[in-house]
């Protein structure tokens, strides 16, 4: 029984891939130490997350739940700090954030709602739209290719780089447990249906396949990764592609501010 999620009226479409990305993420935190956990959002359908669990929560700006995210795991490094953000929100309004997080190995984890469009504005293109998606600012098609996030966080340096899908939420719970668990920034793209502008949940059914082999070498993820770039591809990988044991940001900032005062203080005797 998943006793985070609230009874709070939900205006998420009927069938929106949020509800399994809510159980899943309720499930996994559920084992894990709920009153030390954190969750922060951006703004759109995903970010309703805070108002839907029974979890410590802040709303971000939109595209700016990664800075928030930070700050607070800098503030007490004992929480942990859980993000969901959507592809709107992070790829396109907040990417630096994105990419300096993951470049710095601040220890959130980070689950991107990705349902490949700007939902709760009512249909604008995202980087992971398709190319040829027809939104309201694309009557003709969308002329650019779409971005592939996983190529981008294996290039940047994240330590911890998955993909699921809001269909399995079996498999997203693993992968958000061992996400959170992982001492480092971790970096989850969650493939998610949207009933209302872009419907995809059959297209993943038949194409989304659970990876045999995980934690891949470095050139094996990156290559794996383009195995669907997000406009072709006929099957898409789940799973954990990279895996790193690094030293998570805020840790190493704790030492080296311990370690400068000490300094200062030994010279001011
Ligand atoms: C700085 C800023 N820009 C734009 C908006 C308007 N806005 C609110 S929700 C939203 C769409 C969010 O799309 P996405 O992040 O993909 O999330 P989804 O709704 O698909 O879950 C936008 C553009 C805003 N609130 N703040």
């Amino acid at each position: 029984m998943n006793n985070l999620i609230l009874p709070t009226k939900n205006t998420w479409c009927p069938g929106c891939g949020n509800f399994g990305i809510q159980r899943a993420l309720g499930e996994a935190i559920n084992k894990t130490d709920k009153n030390r956990t954190v969750l922060v959002t951006g703004i759109g359908c995903h970010g309703k997350m805070a108002d839907y669990l029974n979890i410590n929560s802040v709303y971000a700006l939109h595209g700016r739940a990664i800075p928030v995210a930070e700050g607070v795991k800098m503030g007490n490094g004992d929480l942990q700090v859980v993000c969901c953000v959507g592809d709107g929100d992070t790829y396109n309004e907040g990417i630096s954030h994105l990419l300096h997080a993951a470049k710095r190995n601040s220890d959130i984890t980070v689950l991107v709602h990705d349902n490949r469009v700007f939902a709760l504005t009512v249909n604008q293109p995202t980087l992971t739209s398709p190319k040829g998606f027809v939104s309201t600012t694309t009557p003709k098609g969308k002329k650019e290719e779409a971005l592939n996030p996983l190529e981008v966080m294996l290039s940047v340096g994240a330590t911890f780089v998955a993909r699921s899908f809001a269909g399995k939420p079996e498999h997203l719970e693993r992968i958000i447990l061992e996400g959170m668990r992982h001492p480092g920034f971790s970096f989850i793209e969650i493939l998610q249906p949207c009933v209302a502008w872009y419907s995809t949940m059959e297209i993943y059914n038949e194409r989304a396949y659970e990876m045999e082999k995980e934690f891949l070498p470095l050139a094996e993820a990156k290559e794996k990764a383009q195995e669907w770039d997000y406009n072709n591809g006929e099957r898409i990988p789940l799973g954990i592609f990279y895996k790193k044991e690094k030293e998570g940001f805020d840790k190493q900032l704790e030492k080296s501010f311990f370690v400068d005062t000490e300094k200062i203080l030994e010279k001011s005797k």
